[in-house]
């Protein structure tokens, strides 16, 4: 399980960052561990699956795209067919290799909506870093339009570095603030454009903490608030009355060396409820948060099919 248990462990410490990054990995993984193991037989196949989802999914407890990208696989191989090393190698990796092309087609598609929202002279805010959001931001500025973007730095962990690096790297005009300046900034900005780690079934949005005080803040300062999201972050199991787990990180993110007996916490997320959502630009366009069980049911049907394999 080496493959397996390296890139939890790098998905755990944040070397690898958003709900997208961490899918591709932990497909690129499983992949890959199944296609280097010796046995082929089908429940030795299956239980290494089994062993490698409960390493994925214990990585980072908030990613319902992993594990619908895990559960796709594994389904995928159950009602699969290979007779040795070679059929099942090739089986795998088409598997694998053709659920990441049906993503990127559409993240092409909902990178194409996204940036016909941004205008010159468009402000967006924008926290954390979300691939979907730098995306739709760098294809903006390809097509010529001259906007803004203002970023939070993202306390913790600062992810806000990695959006505002992205940014310059594309020419993009761009401010961070603290993220207790939200408010402040709001007044400046048109647009406000986050990424999602989860949608649940009634359409609420799970994403890095401080997402929600900002869509809070956003309605009271009467701006626009989109999440750019894949339907693939869907989350099955809310269907069924499950509440998402939020992840909780350790306090030395926070303060490394605190003084002893001071009380830390340290959520990664936050729930954003549906009402302070203006729209989810995703594949199928920009949808309100109230269809996004259907709109999975008519796109993803087996993200619901799937989740008892
Ligand atoms: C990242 C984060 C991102 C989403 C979406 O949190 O909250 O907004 O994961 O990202 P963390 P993407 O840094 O803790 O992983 O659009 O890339 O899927």
């Amino acid at each position: 399980m080496d493959v397996v248990i390296e890139t939890a462990r790098r998905i755990r410490a944040l070397e690898i960052q958003g709900a997208t990054n961490v899918a591709i990995a932990a497909v690129n993984a499983l992949s890959e561990q199944i296609q280097l193991s010796d046995e082929v037989d089908r429940d030795s196949i299956l239980s290494k699956i089994e062993e490698a989802k409960e390493i994925l999914f214990a990585s980072r407890e908030t990613e319902p795209f992993m594990r619908n990208a895990i559960r796709y696989v594994e389904w995928r191989l159950r009602t699969g067919e290979w007779r040795d090393k070679e059929e099942l190698r090739e089986l795998v990796h088409g598997v694998s290799e053709g659920f990441l092309e049906d993503f990127r087609a559409a993240t092409d598609a909902l990178v194409k909506v996204g940036t016909r929202r941004i205008n010159s002279d468009t402000v967006v805010l924008t926290h954390c870093h979300s691939s979907a959001v730098s995306k739709v931001f760098v294809e903006a500025k390809r097509k010529g339009v001259d906007f803004r973007v203002i970023c939070t730095e993202t306390r913790p962990k600062y992810q806000g570095r990695i959006t505002a690096g992205e940014m310059l790297e594309a020419g993009i005009d761009t401010t961070m603030i603290v993220d207790s300046a939200m408010r402040n900034f709001l007044k400046e900005a048109d647009l406000v454009l986050v990424g999602a780690d989860a949608i649940t079934s009634e359409g609420n949005v799970i994403n890095k903490i401080g997402t929600s005080q900002l869509a809070l803040a956003a309605d009271e300062a009467r701006v626009p608030l989109y999440v750019v999201s894949t339907l693939l972050k869907f989350d099955p199991q809310t269907i069924h009355g499950e509440y998402e787990v939020i992840e909780e990180r350790s306090p030395d993110e926070i303060w490394p060396e605190a003084p002893e007996g001071l009380k830390i916490r340290n959520p990664a997320f936050d729930v954003t409820r549906r009402e302070y959502i203006h729209g989810i630009v995703c594949e199928e366009g920009v949808i309100s948060p109230h269809s996004i069980l259907e709109a999975v049911r008519r796109r993803y049907p087996w993200i619901i099919e799937s989740l008892g394999a």
